[in-house]
């Protein structure tokens, strides 16, 4: 044991016979941990009042992290996590910012300037991430303050709890009068059952305060941004309806994803660490840069546009052969050609550099979007509101084109630029400018390393090659010869579509392979490529045990 007395820093005798049942560095360290959280408790509710629940320190720290983070950290956090790697970085830095607050609130024993400085150093820190986010604002640096302010009180008023006084002196009451010195003679503290239970009182003090305040936070900010999406929202009847699907694009194979991705199963890929809230009635979209007219609509003006009902797959890059990062929707929403058109394109623009709410950026080759396909500033999403995690209120959707180069969520800007010009988020972090979806088929059942009897069994799964449409897909075993899967009724090029053979399966071990040819003739090549940079070839396989 290693308690001191603060006043004048002497060390105890190393004869000193170890009398506190706590050992004063672990407790104090577990007052820095309290602090911490006391700290964070406090951003969080400071942020909720102020209506920025993205400057809290967590989110604002975490998302600086995500912008700084390599390209290639993103494609294993991805691959890695999935659609849980948000919550892992969160954890993640919970984690970091305990060890560091363990570590300050044992320095607050012997040097509680120090302690109280670092503590300063994190929370201004933190407020620099806050205000270093798109869409900042002054105000923003406030959580991080509120949390400097919690925090050193907390480790102050734990800090008193820890001091050392004479054995068999110590009382509630004299706890409460810290600022009496101690003399140097004083015996090492010990921890007697009245001091425990002073500082458990003082610990669970703070820990009440902070999950209070966190958790006021919480709902203070989730009462907000539920007011925020779309639900209420009636939405216009389209122009251009697409008219229903042939039942005949099912397959209706047990295991084989719907042909529509219902929304909440849509897969989500985003940089947000928390889902941007944008009021419809407060969003606009300016369009401007190489144009001769820049314009600039609100909601209920892009209401008012006639609106197109089209039916597009959208696939992400950092899919893997055979990965899940593909869905397809019914998407609802005004001409996106049209309506850069009217704002009447210069020459020489050969980019739509759009942003999102969150300073997210999107490179999209106007070319693509001017060349007759269904681009999209979509509203709505198999017949509702763009739900907030998929874009509310609005989003860029074109068909062909990976979604980190023209899928943009939250989207409130468009600019006409050139590609010599201006780099988007992903660009300037490794990944090609311009990105069609390459030719892409899964076999979805049966699933990997499946068990089946010997027979006849039903191979299935999607393909896509949007825009071009998928002609043929082949399956093989075992290394054997190709042979055709039938196709469901396509429902355009845009769109993927399902495939199904049946195979005759041997007691054994055995490999499926599947690949697609588009309707350019092109067919899928054997060579495995990573996503990065313009993503992932290859033949998806499969594993399977016959009995
Ligand atoms: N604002 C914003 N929009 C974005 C992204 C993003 O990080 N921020 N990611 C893009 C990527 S990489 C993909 S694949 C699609 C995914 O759309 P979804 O989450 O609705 O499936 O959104 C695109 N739009
Ligand atoms: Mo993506």
């Amino acid at each position: 044991m290693t308690a001191e007395t603060p006043a004048c820093k002497v060390e105890a005798p190393a004869s000193t016979p170890a009398s506190t049942p706590v050992p004063a560095p672990r407790v104090s360290a577990a007052f820095g941990v309290l602090a911490a959280a006391l700290a964070l408790g406090g951003a969080e509710l400071a942020a909720a009042l102020v209506g920025r629940p993205e400057a809290g320190p967590l989110l604002a720290v975490g998302s600086v992290f995500i912008d700084l983070s390599p390209a290639w950290l993103k494609d294993f956090a991805i691959r890695t996590f999935g659609a849980a790697d948000k919550l892992v970085l969160l954890l993640t830095l919970a984690g970091v910012i305990a060890v560091a607050a363990g570590v300050i609130g044992t320095a607050a024993l012997r040097r509680p300037r120090l302690a109280i400085t670092a503590l300063a150093g994190l929370a201004a820190l933190a407020g620099a991430a806050a205000l270093s986010r798109p869409g900042a604002r002054p105000a923003d640096v406030l959580p991080a303050s509120v949390g400097a302010v919690g925090g050193t009180l907390a480790l102050l008023y734990t800090r008193r709890g820890l001091r050392p006084r004479p054995a068999g002196q110590v009382t509630p009451a004299a706890l409460a009068r810290p600022g009496q010195p101690v003399p140097s003679t004083a015996q090492p503290a010990r921890m007697a059952g009245a001091e425990r239970r002073v500082l458990l009182t003082r610990g669970s003090a703070i820990l009440g305060l902070a999950v209070l305040s966190g958790g006021a936070g919480r709902a203070i900010t989730s009462a907000r941004r539920s007011s925020a999406d779309g639900r209420a929202l009636v939405l216009p009847r389209p122009a251009d309806p697409a008219g229903a699907l042939p039942a005949s694009v099912s397959l209706n194979v047990p295991g084989l994803s719907p042909f529509t991705t219902p929304n909440d199963a849509f897969y989500r890929v985003d940089t947000a660490l928390i889902v941007p809230r944008v009021p419809h009635q407060e969003w606009t979209l300016r369009v401007h840069g190489l144009v001769d007219r820049p314009v600039e609509l609100s909601f209920a003006d892009l209401l008012a546009r006639p609106l197109s009902e089209r039916d597009i797959t959208l696939t992400c890059v950092s899919n893997e052969v055979g990965g899940p990062y593909a869905g397809h929707a019914r998407w609802l929403g005004v001409d996106l050609a049209a309506l850069l058109r009217e704002a009447g394109i210069r020459p020489g623009a050969d980019q739509i550099l759009s942003c999102s709410a969150d300073g997210w950026t999107a490179s999209t080759a106007l070319e693509s979007v001017l060349d007759g396909r269904d681009a999209l500033l979509a509203i709505a999403m198999n017949g509702a509101a763009l739900p907030p995690a998929h874009g509310f209120p609005a989003r860029m959707i074109v068909p062909g084109l990976y979604g980190y180069v023209s899928a943009t969520k939250w989207v409130i800007d468009l600019k006409l630029t050139r590609f010599a010009d201006e780099r988007a988020y992903w660009t300037r972090r490794g990944w090609a400018e311009r990105a069609p979806i390459k030719t892409a088929s899964r076999i979805e059942v049966p699933k990997p390393f499946a068990e089946v009897p010997a027979g006849p069994v039903t191979v299935a799964g999607t393909a896509w090659a949007q825009h071009r449409g998928i002609a043929a897909v082949e399956v093989r075993v075992d290394d054997g010869a190709w042979r055709q899967a039938d196709l469901a009724a396509s429902a355009g090029p845009d769109t993927w579509r399902q495939w199904q053979t049946t195979w005759q399966a041997a007691p054994g071990q055995h490999r499926l392979e599947v690949r697609a040819t588009d309707a350019t003739g092109h067919t899928q090549p054997a060579e495995r490529l990573p996503p990065i940079p313009d993503g992932a070839t290859g033949w998806h396989s499969v594993l399977v045990t016959v009995t």
